[in-house]
């Protein structure tokens, strides 16, 4: 899509601190880290939201997970723990319609969700 911005990182028209790279999925740190560790794991392909995938995206969306837990791995946080966020819809807090998945580690984080 033209005019959704993390569809221009993944294209590099827009720069970013890019962690992780394959033919599916880019992984960045987000601008505004929520947590010492906060990374946006997104399908290169365009999906507006969880609302937009298909059966066909299971393991895509999978994958992003996979990518997610390698990622923790390096980061150090498999034992510590870290949380995987999907906002869905603006009433979730969705800002970006790109799908991605938040990785957020390194610091304490209460159980109920703000
Ligand atoms: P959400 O609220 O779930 O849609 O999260 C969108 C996240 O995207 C938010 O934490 C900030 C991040 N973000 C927005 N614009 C950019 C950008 O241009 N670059 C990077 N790296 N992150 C961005």
């Amino acid at each position: 899509m033209t005019d959704c911005i993390f569809c221009k990182i993944i294209a590099g028209e827009i720069p970013s601190s890019q962690v992780y790279r394959d033919e599916q999925a880019t992984a960045f740190r987000d601008i505004n880290p929520a947590a010492p560790t906060h990374i946006l794991i997104v399908p290169n392909k365009h999906l507006d939201s969880v609302n937009q995938m298909e059966a066909a995206d299971e393991p895509l969306i999978g994958h992003l997970f996979s990518i997610a837990k390698s990622l923790a791995a390096e980061a150090g946080l498999t034992e510590s723990g870290y949380r995987l966020i999907v906002n869905t819809g603006a009433g979730a807090g969705q800002t970006v319609f790109h799908l991605h998945l938040h990785l957020l580690g390194g610091k304490s984080m209460n159980h109920l969700l703000g």
